[in-house]
Order: structure tokens, then sequence, then C-alpha cells
């Protein structure tokens, strides 16, 4: 029997969280990650049934007891995560209780998940109702998503239609459209209400002037998802570089094409175009 550490989830994991690194969207101890597991998947690695240690949390997880989650630990350099896995990640049980979790592997230097995993349990919670696929909790700071939240209104509908205009691909990833929170404290509880909310509708829920939360059924479609979040970002920011006159675009029309050729039921709303006052 292998170790949890040559797990396929490990390594996916670590390879993760360096290309989050590596993209730039994850600096010092910024972004978190949080993947559910199944018994039945924890089961076929030796050293993951007997608890080492019980961590209290700061939320009613109760929902969710019995479940497992490899997560990112608190203060831990998504840079080194790669190099030192037992150390920078965590297994963990959620307790009957549903106010601790059980350690099964990992943070063995002591560590503790996410300052922002109450605000990952909401939003597992509302993405389990949704479709039970659904596995991965992503956060990270897209730099050309943050900065636009500087220089747009903070509308949901406005954040999916200019970025869905930014490249065909948009739609066709995300043909719900994103969800845009205000600016709040992060590491609270209130910021994971609000987050979680939004999440029982999209799988990207944009925290203005910081990053992103995006949820998926594996690491490669969040992280896939996010990118291409970021990539039109990248494209409605270098637009503005070169001077911000759009000669010509992708159109209402064209976004109606790219529904029908593809099958998408986009978010109907949003394929309406704007009124010039938006509200979130
Ligand atoms: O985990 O990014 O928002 C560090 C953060 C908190
Ligand atoms: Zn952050």
């Amino acid at each position: 029997m292998k170790d949890f550490i040559e797990s396929k989830y490990v390594h996916e994991m670590a390879q993760t969280t360096n290309n989050l690194y590596r993209h730039g969207w994850d600096e010092r101890n910024g972004g978190n990650v949080s993947l559910r597991l199944t018994k039945e998947e924890v089961s076929q690695f030796a050293g993951t049934d007997k608890v080492l240690r019980n961590i209290p949390i700061d939320f009613d997880a109760s929902e969710l007891a019995g479940k497992y989650y490899l997560v990112t630990g608190t203060g831990r350099y998504f840079k080194n995560i790669i190099e030192f896995p037992e150390r920078d990640l965590g297994l963990i049980r959620i307790t009957d209780e549903g106010n601790s979790v059980d350690l099964m592997w990992g943070f063995n230097d002591g560590g503790q998940p996410t300052s922002e995993f109450p605000s990952h349990l909401m939003s597992h919670i509302e993405r389990l109702k949704k479709d039970p696929d659904q596995r991965v909790i992503m956060h990270c700071h897209p730099t050309n998503l943050v900065a636009m939240s500087f220089t747009n209104p903070l509308n949901s509908k406005h954040f999916s239609r200019t970025l869905w205009k930014m490249h065909p691909e948009s739609i066709v990833v995300f043909p719900e459209g994103i969800g845009v929170i205000p600016y709040m404290c992060p590491g609270t509880t209130a910021i994971g209400r609000a987050t979680a909310e939004k999440m029982q509708n999209f799988r990207v829920v944009v925290w203005p002037h910081h990053g992103v939360f995006a949820a998926g059924d594996s690491l490669d479609e969040t992280y896939g998802l996010v990118e291409t979040v970021e990539k039109s970002a990248l494209i409605y920011t270098t637009i503005q570089s070169q001077g911000g006159e759009i000669l010509q675009s992708i159109t209402d029309k064209d976004l109606h094409d790219l529904c029908h050729r593809f099958d998408l039921k986009p978010n109907p709303e949003f394929l309406k175009p704007e009124k010039v006052a938006v509200t979130n």
C-alpha cells in the first residue's frame, strides 16, 4: 500500500499550486486551494486512517461531516509546496460536530488549514448542492482581473459581458458569467457568506481589489477556468495600454452565434445589452 504522499492527489495539488505561483497569481502566502476526496479514495493509501490531531475551526461545518479535504496551510507559500508537500498541505476530515477537523496526514510541523477555510467550506456546501461532482475551491490573485476591479463598475453583468467580449472562448468556458461581490475584509465569515451566495449561480466570484474564488470538478478544470477569465482580463488591460480605443470587437450577434455553435445555455440576463446605470 502506497503512502498518501505518493498519491495523485498530492502530486496534482503540488503541480497546481506551483503553476499558480509561476503564473504570478500567488505571491508570498497568497492563495489557497481545497480538494474534496472520498473515503474510498483516501483509504487506498497507508497512514490515512489515524487522527494525528484535532484542529478547531471557526464555522459550523456539520453539513459536511465526515468529508475529506486536501487543503493548503495557513501562511504557507505556494512557491514551496512542491518541495514540502507534507509540511504545507494537510488532509483533514470534518468531525461530526462540525466545529473542528481531524488531521489525517500532513501539516507535519504543526500547521493548520488556510485562514480562508471557512469561506472554502461555505462555497463547497453551495457547489455540492448544484452538482455532486464539484470538488475544488481555488482562491488566487490574478493580476489583470484584480486591476479591472479598480476601473470598472463592481457589477456581475458588466464584468461578465466585458470578459465575454474579450475572447470567444470566454462565453464557452463560463456561459453562466461570473459573480462580483463588494470589497470586503478577507478571512472573515462575512466574505465567506457573500462568496457562497454568489456560488449558487457562478463558478467564479471576483473579490474586488484582491482576487478570485473559483469552483470546479477537478484541479485542472478549475485552474483552466481561472486561466480563461484572466486571459480575457489581460486582453482588456492590453487594449487599455494600447490607448483603449476599440475599432472593432466581438458583438452581441457574435455571442449569440457562439451560443448556437457550441450549444451553450448562457445566463439570459447577461446576454442582453447593458443599460448605462449598473447595480450589483
Ligand atoms: O491565504 O490569499 O486571502 C492568503 C490569502 C488570503
Ligand atoms: Zn487572497
